[in-house]
């Protein structure tokens, strides 16, 4: 059989004749030209800014991998014998390690998940650890402020690199104050200004700002404590920060996806198991609970491995990096093998804000509330940037 092949020529176009345009053709042409560019560039520069900005709302799919995600099924979780390998530190208790299902797939009244970052639910294997029963209080901090003399970042004068838009005279050290008694209409949740401010003074020895003290709070959580101030106490302490998986695993106590550290309900026989905020947040805290601010550790109960506070008081610092979607990375397809002893993605990314590199936040603080927050739920995830202090963030400590 003959097979033809087009000759080059007959594939080859003709050149279009040139065609003289009149110079107001020739103006039209060209501003179709910059209208189109314009047209891409701002398509583009929306496309960024959306999904930083509001990548955490647009993420595609979100409802149908929360369906997925609760009809995933798990081998029944198995939980180490406890076995601790020798007397317990001071302050601290084993956690027996094992296996747990980490997330949770709780969902807001209009179907869309409460907590996209945690959603994914994956099985976990954890190594065996003594944990702090407490969060590291205003008395050890001291303690460890005066053996060595460290100054946490809060304390510190601001590099005029991280603040070129402030003059040099007016960066002084500050941390983050909550805006107290605010009223409707004049405040933000959307925006870090619009509920927060800055605290020139505000340290761990002055938690409301310069005229406040720690003076009969020594048993209260320490806060404005950054990552780094955390991480060097651990380290002074002979100690180390939790991985997001030993913190969860920890919280949940013994028991298998709950939705608090305790159990399925908050208050059970009308009992308070956590300090958070009661009524409508930023507005009115009605603190039912018995705390208007931090409370000393203790003054809850215990979960099933003797740990107090794992939900709301202070915010928990994690050793992991944060990236919202991290969880998809540890499901495994066959469902079989959990992912052992995971430490957290190489580099941390929130699409909100991407310039600051992040790391785990859990367990929630006392200004978490049922309408804003709740990441007094076991299985929700919190956030904060590397240097950053507020005034309901603290951390404990964990030792191998
Ligand atoms: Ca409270």
């Amino acid at each position: 059989m003959k097979t033809h092949k087009k000759s080059a020529s007959n594939t080859e176009k003709k050149p279009a004749p040139e065609i003289a345009l009149s110079p107001r053709q020739a103006s039209l042409q060209k501003l179709y030209r910059i209208a189109t560019v314009l047209a891409f560039v701002t398509a583009g520069v929306g496309v960024v800014w959306g999904t930083t900005r509001l990548g955490d709302y647009l993420f595609p799919f979100r409802h149908a991998r929360l369906a997925q995600a609760k009809e995933r099924t798990f081998a029944e979780p198995k939980l180490n014998p406890s076995n601790p390998p020798g007397p317990a530190p001071e302050g601290m208790v084993w956690i027996p390690g094992g296996e747990f299902v980490m997330g949770t797939v709780e969902e807001r009244d209009d179907g869309f998940p409460a907590f996209p970052d945690a959603m994914e639910l994956h099985m976990v294997y954890v190594d065996g650890f003594w944990m702090d029963t407490h969060e590291v209080t205003n008395e050890q901090y001291a303690k460890f402020v005066a053996a060595t003399g460290y100054l946490t970042v809060a304390e510190r004068k601001p590099d005029p690199k991280e603040f070129p838009n402030v003059p040099r005279g007016e960066l002084k050290p500050f941390s983050i104050l909550f805006k107290k008694n605010l009223k409707r209409g004049e405040y933000n949740l959307e925006t870090h200004e619009g509920w927060w401010q800055l605290g020139h003074g505000a340290s761990w020895k002055h938690p409301e700002g310069p005229d406040s003290t720690i003076k009969g709070r020594e048993k209260y959580p320490v806060v404005h404590i950054s990552y780094f101030d955390a991480v060097a106490y651990c380290k002074w302490a002979g100690k180390r920060l939790p991985t997001e998986a030993e913190w969860e695993f920890a919280a949940r106590g013994g028991l298998d996806r709950k939705k608090f550290s305790w159990g399925d309900e908050f208050n059970p026989n009308g009992k308070w198991m956590a300090n958070s905020w009661q009524g409508e947040f930023p507005l009115e805290n009605t603190k039912e609970d018995g705390f208007d601010g931090l409370a000393p550790g203790g003054t809850y109960p215990a979960n099933g491995y003797g740990l107090h506070d794992m939900a709301g008081n202070a915010w928990e610092w994690c050793h992991d990096w944060y990236q919202i979607e991290y969880y998809r990375d540890c499901i495994d397809e066959n469902g079989a093998k959990p992912t052992r002893n995971p430490k957290g993605p190489g580099s941390g990314f929130d699409p909100n804000e991407p310039g600051q590199p992040k790391r785990v936040q859990r367990g929630g603080s006392f200004i978490c509330a049922p309408n804003y927050c709740a990441r007094y739920i076991v299985g929700s995830r919190g956030k904060g940037e590397v240097n950053s202090a507020a005034m309901h963030t603290g951390f404990r400590c964990v030792k191998d």
